[in-house]
């Protein structure tokens, strides 16, 4: 299968780490839903990124789809789901939360890059930094009172999103994002980006290649 996007994605970089976390192997292309916008029509005329081209050539798009349909591949062997009721209850609200911190980083990247500045508007981008911070501040208080696990065995989807969704914050939105005052998100995602999985698909416009082959 072809996973296709950047990894200056984080919905690509989280469906990459999960993949391998998961034991799948997988080519990767990282093809630009902007720079390269016609070079990804012709794969998903919906240019979304991450973009799966299943084994079959069913195109799949959604990270968390694709996440589900990986899941599915690699089961029973792995999974990074608890199975556990109760946990897995958290282990989605943690998912929840960090996909909605991201969501909201990208749309304050989205208006600052996508309209030009008089048209970005001021308004809605204090509602935008407000809720991401009011995601952060539940994620940091989360992590407070119960850490995550942090090893390539052990580490859930809570701890891949959470891991990504603060790199990408941290790489593009610092400014909206005190990092002071988040130090629990800081440690845990220091020690994430130290797996090989990880470093295997670092934030950026690189290329993952099989173990194997590189
Ligand atoms: N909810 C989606 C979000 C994916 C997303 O917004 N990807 C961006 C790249 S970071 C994209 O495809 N942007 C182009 C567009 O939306 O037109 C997911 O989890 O995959």
């Amino acid at each position: 299968m072809q996973l296709i996007g950047m990894l200056d994605s984080p919905y690509v970089r989280r469906t990459a780490i999960s993949l391998q976390l998961l034991g799948l192997r997988f080519e990767h292309r990282s093809l630009s839903v902007f720079s390269t916008y016609d070079q990804f029509k012709q794969i998903n005329p919906v240019v979304k990124a991450p973009t799966l081209v299943c084994d079959d050539g069913e195109v799949l798009m959604e990270s968390t789809l694709i996440i589900d349909y990986a899941e599915a591949l690699a089961a029973p062997r792995k999974s990074l789901m608890p199975a556990d009721i109760k946990q897995r209850q958290h282990t989605l609200r943690t998912i929840g939360l960090a996909l909605a911190a991201l969501d909201k980083g990208v749309q304050i990247v989205y208006e600052h890059n996508m309209r030009p500045a008089e048209k970005v508007h001021a308004p809605w981008m204090e509602r935008v930094a407000g809720q991401l911070l009011a995601a952060l501040d539940l994620l940091e208080a989360e992590l407070k009172a119960a850490p995550l696990a942090v090893t390539s065995d052990t580490m859930t989807q809570a701890g891949v999103s959470v891991a990504v969704t603060w790199n990408f914050l941290q790489q593009m939105v610092a400014d909206v994002v005190p990092a002071a005052s988040y130090p629990q998100l800081q440690e845990f995602s220091r020690q994430a980006e130290l797996l090989a999985e990880f470093r295997a698909a670092p934030f950026g416009d690189g290329t993952y290649q099989n173990p194997a082959e590189s």
